[in-house]
Parts: structure tokens; sequence; C-alpha cells
């Protein structure tokens, strides 16, 4: 069987795009993957948070994977800075990168503003991204297109390792989806739905409420045409409506265009508003019945043991492979 691995960072409430661009496969591929889900805690801190909230959140994202369907009978799921190795590979991996590959990624690039301030950890957050994965002997990591960049890094860097010393690691595959890869922010169609955004009503988040679910959609930004076509070029807002409408209903974008011939944006968003409700509502039952039961704990504690033997035997091989340790 193939090894997936994905990780998710707890730094706010997962959104509709966390959902459909990378929750959504983690489901679909437990069924015929052995599968490993991580809440990457240590990238959060990356940027600061308060240590109160970001446990909170930990807690948050877990009950979160749970309640979209991640089964951890079939699955592994953990935090990562229960696990030692990730922190490890993640040096040695650094040892192995160069300055000018990280000073080209475009989430740090938009993350530190150009700021000789921006923290060192944002610098080289794709090299720990890079050292989650490779930890596993993972075949397939399932993410957004945003990821595509820290995707191809991890790969070179295993290839370069893989060149210059003996075989050490698996070089893995990115899996996107083709629909609902990525969703952007309902009030700048130009930018991807993110957690840490400031305006609430940019996101819609798995745990808001109907009120702020149709506040923020009934807000979204669209043009001044006013007829629903998919033009994600020329009319952004409503075509990342339409992908939202497409992927939570199930109809297709050309069935949309046709039902919504001749009708205004009000009617369609209106829908949508339903469509996302409906969609949205058993997710946010079963989080409820799972964030403050024992179980999440002792979910979270199997699976970091799990992960620890596999990740201990790569360590292992690193270590030999690079001479470290006696
Ligand atoms: N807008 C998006 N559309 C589709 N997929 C998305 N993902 C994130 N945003 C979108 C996917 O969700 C997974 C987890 O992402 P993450 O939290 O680890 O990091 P991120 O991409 O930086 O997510 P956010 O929401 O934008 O967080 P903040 O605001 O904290 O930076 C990844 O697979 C990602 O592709």
């Amino acid at each position: 069987m193939k090894r997936v691995f994905s990780g998710v960072q707890p730094t706010g409430n997962l959104h509709l795009g966390n959902y459909l661009g990378a929750l959504k496969q983690f489901v679909e591929l437990q069924e015929d993957h052995e599968c490993i889900y991580c809440i990457v805690d240590m990238h959060a801190i990356t940027v600061p948070q308060d240590p109160k909230v970001l446990k909170t959140h930990i807690l948050d994202v877990a009950s979160l994977y749970l309640a979209v369907g991640v089964d951890p009978k079939k699955s592994i799921v953990f935090v990562q800075s229960d696990v030692p190795g990730h922190a490890e590979l993640s040096w040695v991996l650094t040892c192995c990168s160069y300055t000018g590959e990280l000073s080209r990624m475009t989430q740090f690039k938009s993350k530190s503003h150009n700021k000789e301030s921006a923290p060192t950890g944002l610098f080289s957050y794709p090299v720990l991204m890079a050292a989650d994965i490779l930890l596993y002997d993972t075949d397939v990591v399932p993410v957004g297109t945003d990821q595509k960049q820290h995707i191809e890094l991890c790969r070179d860097l295993a290839t370069r390792v893989n060149n210059t010393r003996k075989k050490t690691f698996v070089v893995p595959e990115g899996r996107y989806l083709k629909e609902g890869a990525r969703i952007m922010a309902l009030d700048d169609p130009t930018q991807k739905m993110s957690k840490s955004a400031e305006n609430i009503h940019s996101r819609i988040s798995l745990l808001d409420d109907p009120a702020k679910i149709k506040k923020s959609i009934m807000k979204a930004t669209t043009d001044s045409e006013g007829v629903i076509r998919f033009d994600q070029e020329n009319k952004p807002g409503i075509s990342n409506l339409m992908n939202i409408y497409s992927v939570l209903s199930g109809k297709s974008i050309a069935e949309l265009e046709k039902e919504y011939d001749g009708r205004g944006y009000g009617d369609f968003k209106k829908d949508l508003v339903e469509v996302t409700v409906e969609a949205l509502a058993p997710i946010k039952e079963r989080f409820d019945e799972i964030r403050y039961s024992d179980d999440l704990i002792r979910i979270l504690k199997d699976g970091a043991a799990r992960a620890n033997v596999i990740a201990e035997k790569t360590m292992a091989r690193v270590k030999e492979n690079f001479g470290l340790g006696l």
C-alpha cells in the first residue's frame, strides 16, 4: 500500500479552502492507502502565537480532522511536536538546502513582506515541511495547489540527498484535486482563502454558524455584470463562488450556469448559503461530540507513538548515511 502524509497548521479554525483542497482528499485516500495525518504545530510558531490559543487550536484542528471523516482506526493522527524526528530531520535538510532556493518561495515572500525582521523559521518553513514528508517515506502528499512549490522543493531535497549520498529518501508526489484545489478569499478573489486573514468575512470556517455563513456569502465580492458565468480571469468573484457551490453540491459548473441563466447574484448567493449550511451542519455536530471527549487525547497519543516508530527508523538511516552520532 502506498503511504500518504499531510498536515495542517493549527493557526485558526479550518476553512472551506482547507476542507476542499486538503481534508476531503485525506478522507478519500484512507480507504486504500496507509495514511499519516499531522497537526503541524511547529509550523504555526513561524509567526507569533499565544500559547493558550495555540493549544486550543491544536485540539480544534484534531477534532475537525475526525469530524470530516478521518478515521483513527485507518489513519495515524498526531501532533507534530510530539515526534522529535521532525525537528531533527529538519536540521539535517537545512544543511542540504540553499538560501537561494528558499528565497524564491512565494509563501515566504508574501508572509515576510520583505522585512529583515521576518523570523528565520518563516524562511526555513519549507525545509521543515520537507522533513515532515520525508520522515515517513511518503509516496503521496495530498495538498492544495498553493503548496506545489513546497512539494517541488521537498522532491529536490530528497533527490539531492539520494544523489550525493546513499539512497536515503523516498521521493514523494504531490496530489492536487482539479476542482476546489484553490478556494479564494470571499472579499478579494485574487487572494487564497486563509485562516489568518484579518477579515473574518474573507472565509467560511467549518465551525461558522448559519448567520455568519449567510453574512460572509452575501457580502462576497462579485462584479457589476450580474451574469452567472464561470470566467476565472475576468469574473474571479462569481467563479470562486461557483467553484464552492459545485464542489459542495456535486453539480457541475455547466449545470450551474444553466440553472442560473437569467437570474441574479442575489438568488445565487442565497442558494449557496443553503448549500453551505447543509454541508457544514454534520461536521459541526461531529466536532461537538469529539472535541471534549477523552477519546481525543487518547487518539493523539496513540497516533504519536505509532508515528514515532516509523520516524525513528528513518532517522537511524539518515544518521547512518550522514555519519552522525556514535
Ligand atoms: N484557499 C485554499 N484553497 C485550497 N486549499 C487550501 N489550503 C489552504 N488554503 C487553501 C490547503 O490546506 C492545507 C493546510 O494548509 P495550512 O494550514 O497548513 O497552511 P496554509 O496553506 O498556509 O493555510 P492557510 O489557511 O492560508 O493558513 P494561514 O493563514 O495560517 O497561512 C494545505 O494542504 C493547503 O494547500
